[in-house]
């Protein structure tokens, strides 16, 4: 017989990584209850106990009761259809194919912007080489902002108005770009700049501020 524990969500660090903070955000704007347990990336815990939760050995993970999901796309689903009656994705099956569209394209492309720009939460003002490749990854990511926020506008400040899991898969990029600075819109730059005064991002944030630990692999750009 299981005894029932509130579900638990694995993250890295906050400060750096980029797959945790959509699980996670996910999980604040659906308002339910998960324990958070953080094991810092690249050490000796890490080695020790992600073992004991993900298949992958990879973080974020979320386990609940006797089921394990693993990867951060399937996690934010999991929360919208078991703990948020699927709010967390456009109520319109038109506007959730768009929502999910532009999710999957952030979950499994961006190659150079995630080479060249990895999330940083404390760090700010930092330049990197500007590529072809990456110069294509931010044009593409300012199409899909200005459409959505063109389109949703009048409905609320976040990509399809009310908060979705698509603004969850492109919360990390936002960081990005907060640290390393992108040519953007001014529709994008809006929606970046809600996001950055967004009470989660803020916590999320602070905790990475706090933070110690510097996984040199992560720490791109000049000052
Ligand atoms: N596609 C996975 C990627 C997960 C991933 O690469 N996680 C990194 C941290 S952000 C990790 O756990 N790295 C530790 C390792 O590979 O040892 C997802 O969406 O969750």
């Amino acid at each position: 017989m299981s005894i029932y524990t509130d579900p638990i969500l694995v993250i890295g660090n906050k400060n750096y990584s980029s797959w945790s903070l959509r699980p996670w955000l996910a999980i604040r704007k659906a308002g339910v209850h998960v324990e958070i347990k953080r094991l810092p990336l690249d050490t000796e815990e890490f080695a020790r106990e992600i073992g004991n939760y993900s298949p992958t050995g990879k973080v974020p993970v979320l386990v609940d009761d006797t089921r394990t999901v693993w990867d951060s796309l399937a996690i934010c689903e999991y929360i919208s259809e078991n703990m948020d009656e699927g709010h967390l994705w456009p109520p319109n099956y038109a506007e959730r194919a768009w929502a999910r569209s532009i999710s999957a394209e952030m979950h499994s492309g961006f190659p150079h912007l995630r080479n060249a720009m990895p999330m940083n939460c404390r760090a700010t003002g930092r330049t990197v080489p500007m590529t072809d490749g990456l110069e294509k990854d931010i044009a593409r990511i300012d199409q899909i902002w200005t459409e959505c926020r063109q389109k949703h506008a009048h409905i609320g400040p976040w990509l399809f108005g009310g908060f979705t899991i698509a603004d969850a898969m492109y919360a990390p990029v936002v960081l990005r770009f907060n640290t390393y600075g992108a040519n953007l819109s001014d529709d994008s730059r809006q929606y970046m700049q809600h996001v950055l005064n967004d009470r989660d991002i803020q916590q999320w944030m602070a905790d990475a501020a706090e933070e110690t630990e510097v996984v040199a692999a992560d720490e791109a750009g000049e000052e």
